[in-house]
């Protein structure tokens, strides 16, 4: 709460500097929200942020504190002038930090697609009635791309064995995790070659916290290796479990319009957020808002309904699946809550600001914490049991709505929302391309081949206060479509474009000429957004796709294709990036890169890696360089391939297509 000067001086508090909010963010509603919370004396990362410098040491990982001799500094000009107390080098430090992020980031992905997988599993054994399954032809594909049989077999059976299955993925101590299946042979013989081919995510994630403890693994190449290897195990394993299974169990999405924006929340209605990136939470709250009694309680309350909403990546998943209205992505999460209108914030895990709690407590808010990993100090704490999941949602629901009747502060809703085409997973780009009899990525490669579309790109991650807020997202996205580039999208960056109005199926005149035309034929946007940060797995498959369809290349190496996460801050993040690394793609981070340039690590990440087969890292903060690196970069593969001249090709239009259908 606000505190007057005289408490202040009492409590030594250092005055802040303000946010200067036109340099911050071009979300206009954030911004507006950040405005208002200068007013009331409100502070939020954004302020915290330019109140605390970065530590430069710690930003280029110059630092080690793995054991008590330390912790210990690298900071010289020459960065190999000095080594830790043991004797630890610049690059033993840098890549033991790094493997470190990669075991964390893996792990919270891993540990989310094991919930999804004993949820999948207690529904199979008919031990939770809540959920179904939902999607029975998903889930009769995901069994074949396992090697299962499924003809002529029950649901129940098929459902069975799959679990378990992809319980192997977590488990298995020796051979290879069941998806590896999907992955293209030339990429799996240069994994095998190398000896990173996930065995089970838990043993690859406790072998690397092992190797990077001090005194164990000191060679940088050699810990790499097994970075690779751990973040493989989240892409191709616990990620796409997480991605497969919610979608068997809530629905594969499909194309949906939906609105973002804070215009979201509505004045005359109980207002419900969810944050976090569980689906299963989500799920039953929006069996709860829709619950007769619970929308009667509202209405006795004065409100006109209860209005259901997202944020971040949880948020991404409903609003592909259901179109469920998406408010803001990580960095909005505290400026909506100055709205004062939001009378429930309920959060699982990951990417909860613990600065929620203030700003929730000044405006009102009830804030829920729900999962048994993720408690909040100073938020209340429902527990969320998937076996009687209606029993801690029905309870948020009532908390909002007793805070709704008892609304005391001003309400100030930013008027924005703009609408947008969402849900494309990759069986939907699949049909979506291909047709219905004919469902396939041919018409995708036949267009990269032919030059329409140059490449494709996977634009994702998160929005960062060191950066100007959903600006180097939307500037790098705008310079790749313009220059014919397909763009795939998920997580935080996703909401950055679709608030920026590039989901609407209209954005295709930003596009270059032969990504308007694709766009015009198809009737789809020039950004598709593909889901929450898990669902990056559903751009591997697509990749994956891409190469079996054949005519570019054999690996997805090959494929004239790169990645971004321009405004990423978690470590998840970097996790995603390894694995998009270790599956072929030149992957580009924007803000900051923790790492000593001109170094070895630094010269196996950014270029060594390339020339063992994988894909490699690229660090620029300027999203036009990012664009620029990208493009060039799918120029070469271009030109690897040989189409770098473009061969002209009758593209299969919708008439074609529906004579194909005829037949
Ligand atoms: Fe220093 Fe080595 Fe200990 Fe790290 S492991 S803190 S470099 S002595
Ligand atoms: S929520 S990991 S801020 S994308 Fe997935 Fe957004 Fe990044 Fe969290």
């Amino acid at each position: 709460m606000r505190m007057d000067e005289e408490e202040k001086k009492e409590k030594k508090v250092i005055p802040m500097k303000r946010v200067n909010i036109k340099e911050t963010t071009i979300c206009e509603s954030t911004a507006q929200m950040l405005e208002k919370a200068q007013r009331d004396g409100v502070e939020t990362a954004f302020d915290r942020a330019v109140n605390m410098k970065a530590c430069p040491i710690g930003a280029d990982s110059a630092c080690c504190k793995h054991c008590a001799m330390g912790p210990c500094r690298l900071i010289a000009k020459d960065p190999y002038e000095r080594v830790g107390v043991c004797g630890a080098t610049i690059d033993t430090i840098m890549s033991r930090n790094f493997a470190r992020m990669v075991a964390s980031g893996a792990a919270a992905h891993i540990d989310h697609g094991m919930t999804m997988l004993d949820v999948f599993r207690e529904v199979v054994n008919g031990n939770i009635k809540d959920y179904t399954i939902k999607d029975p032809i998903k889930l009769e594909e995901v069994a074949k791309s396992v090697g299962i049989e499924t003809d002529g077999r029950e649901i129940r059976d098929i459902a069975t064995d799959l679990y378990k299955e992809l319980e192997r993925t977590y488990t298995q101590v020796e051979g290879e995790i069941p998806f590896a299946s999907r992955v293209p042979p030339k990429t799996l013989e240069t994994w095998r070659k190398h000896g990173v081919v996930p065995r089970g995510a838990m043993r690859e994630i406790m072998e690397l916290m092992h190797r990077s403890h001090m005194g164990v693994d000191q060679h940088y190449a050699n810990i790499t290796h097994q970075c690779s290897r751990t973040a493989l195990a989240d892409g191709w394993g616990g990620s796409m479990v997480a991605t497969e299974i919610s979608d068997i169990l809530y629905g594969t999405p499909t194309p949906v319009r939906a609105e973002v924006d804070m215009g979201c929340l509505k004045e005359d209605q109980v207002n419900i957020i969810i944050h976090g990136h569980e689906p299963n939470l989500f799920e039953s709250i929006l069996e709860s808002v829709n619950d007769p009694t619970l929308v009667k309680a509202a209405k006795d309350a004065g409100a006109e309904g209860i209005n259901l909403v997202g944020m971040c990546c949880s948020g991404a998943e409903m609003l592909s699946r259901h179109g469920i209205p998406h408010a803001g992505n990580f960095m909005s999460t505290e400026a909506i809550l100055v709205t004062g209108a939001v009378d429930a914030l309920g959060v699982d895990v990951q990417c909860i600001k613990q600065g929620l709690v203030k700003v929730a407590e000044c405006y009102g808010t009830k804030l829920f914490t729900t999962n048994p990993r993720a408690h909040i100090e100073g938020a209340e704490h429902i527990e969320f049991k998937e076996h009687e999941p209606r029993e801690c949602t029905d309870k948020i629901v009532e908390m909002a709505i007793v805070r709704f009747r008892n609304r005391k502060l001003p309400v100030e809703i930013p008027k924005l929302t703009t609408m947008g085409i969402h849900g494309f997973s990759h069986e939907y780009i699949n049909y979506m391309l291909g047709g219905t009899f004919r469902a396939s990525y041919t018409p995708l490669n036949d267009n990269i081949i032919n030059g329409r579309i140059r490449g494709v790109a996977g634009v994702v991650g998160c929005t960062n206060p060191r950066v100007k807020h959903d600006w180097v997202h939307v500037e790098l996205v705008k310079e790749l479509i313009k220059n014919d580039v397909l763009v795939l999208q998920t997580g935080c960056s996703q909401i950055s474009l679709a608030k920026a109005g590039l989901y609407k199926p209209e954005a295709a005149h930003l596009a270059g000429a032969g990504l308007r035309e694709v766009c015009e034929t198809v009737g789809m946007p020039p950004v598709l957004g593909v889901g929450s940060c898990v669902d990056n797995s559903r751009i591997l498959i697509a990749a994956a796709e891409m190469v079996k369809v054949g005519g570019l290349g054999e690996s997805i190496a090959d494929l004239p294709a790169a990645g971004a996460a321009p405004e990423w801050m978690s470590e998840k993040a970097i996790s995603i990036g390894q694995y998009f690394v270790a599956s072929g793609v030149y992957t580009v981070f924007g803000v900051t890169f923790p790492i000593v340039e001109e170094t070895k690590f630094h010269k196996l990440l950014f270029e060594g890696l390339e020339e063992l087969g994988y894909g490699k890292w690229g660090f620029t903060a300027d999203p036009y360089e990012m664009a620029r690196l990208m493009i060039e970069h799918i120029d070469k593969k271009r030109k690897a391939l040989g189409i770098d001249k473009a061969r002209e090709r009758v593209l299969f239009d919708m008439a074609a297509r529906r004579e194909l259908e005829a037949v």
